[in-house]
C-alpha cells in the first residue's frame, strides 16, 4: 500500500505509527502539498491518502487508521481522543499556514492559540493508559507543537502530558516516525 505523505504532517505521522503498531508495510510517496496538483491523487488536495493494492484511494487519516488497524472495534474514549488530538493539529496547521502567508488575522491566530491551550488543559486533567490510535494522534499533536509552535511552550503548565510524551517517545513506532523538517 502507498501512503501519500510528507515528513512534517501530523496526520501522516499518525498513520505511520498505526501502521507500525499493526505490522502493516507502507510505501511512502512524498507529496508536495502546495506543489503541482497533478501529482496529488487526492481530489481534496490533502495528505495523507492511502492507495490500496487494488488501486482504491482512501482519504482522511481517521479512515486510513481504521483500515491500517484492521477495522476492528474501538473504545469510544480512544475515538474521542483521536478527534480531540486531530483538532489540535487542525488549529496548529492553520496557525502555521497563516503565519507563513504574511497576512495572518491576529484575532484568528489568537483564537487558534486559545483553542490549542484549552484543549491541552482538558487533556492534562485526564489519565491515560495503553496505546491506541487516539494516543498516536496525541503524540503527533504534541510533537507538532514542538516543531512548529515552540513559542506556546505547552509543557510549562502541563507536567503530566510532558511526562507521558517523554515515556511514550521510547516506543519504536514513535521513535521511528519522528518529523523530518
Ligand atoms: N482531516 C484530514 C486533515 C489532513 C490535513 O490537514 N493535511 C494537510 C497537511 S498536514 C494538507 O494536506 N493540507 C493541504 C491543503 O490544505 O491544501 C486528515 O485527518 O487526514
Amino acid at each position: 500500500m502507498k501512503l501519500y505523505s510528507s515528513p512534517t504532517s501530523p496526520f501522516v505521522r499518525k498513520c505511520r505509527i498505526v501502521a507500525l503498531e499493526h505490522g502493516v508495510p507502507l510505501s511512502l510517496v512524498r507529496t508536495n502539498i502546495l506543489g503541482n496538483d497533478a501529482a496529488q491523487p487526492n481530489p481534496l488536495l490533502m495528505i495523507p491518502s492511502l492507495e490500496m493494492d487494488d488501486g482504491m484511494l482512501i482519504a482522511d487519516s481517521r479512515v486510513i487508521c481504521h483500515v491500517l488497524s484492521g477495522g476492528g472495534p474501538r473504545s469510544l474514549q480512544d475515538r474521542v481522543l483521536e478527534a480531540v488530538a486531530d483538532g489540535i493539529c487542525d488549529r496548529a496547521v492553520a496557525r502555521m499556514f497563516a503565519d507563513r502567508s504574511g497576512n495572518a488575522d491576529p484575532d484568528m491566530q489568537a483564537r487558534h492559540v486559545r483553542a490549542i491551550n484549552g484543549t491541552l488543559d482538558h487533556l492534562e486533567a485526564q489519565t491515560r493508559g495503553g496505546f491506541g490510535i487516539g494516543d498516536a494522534a496525541l503524540v503527533c499533536a504534541l510533537t507538532y507543537l514542538d516543531m512548529r509552535h515552540a513559542d506556546l511552550d505547552w509543557r510549562a503548565a502541563r507536567p503530566q502530558l510532558a511526562t507521558w510524551l517523554a515515556e511514550i517517545s521510547e516506543r519504536p513506532s514513535v521513535a521511528q516516525t519522528e518529523y523530518a523538517p
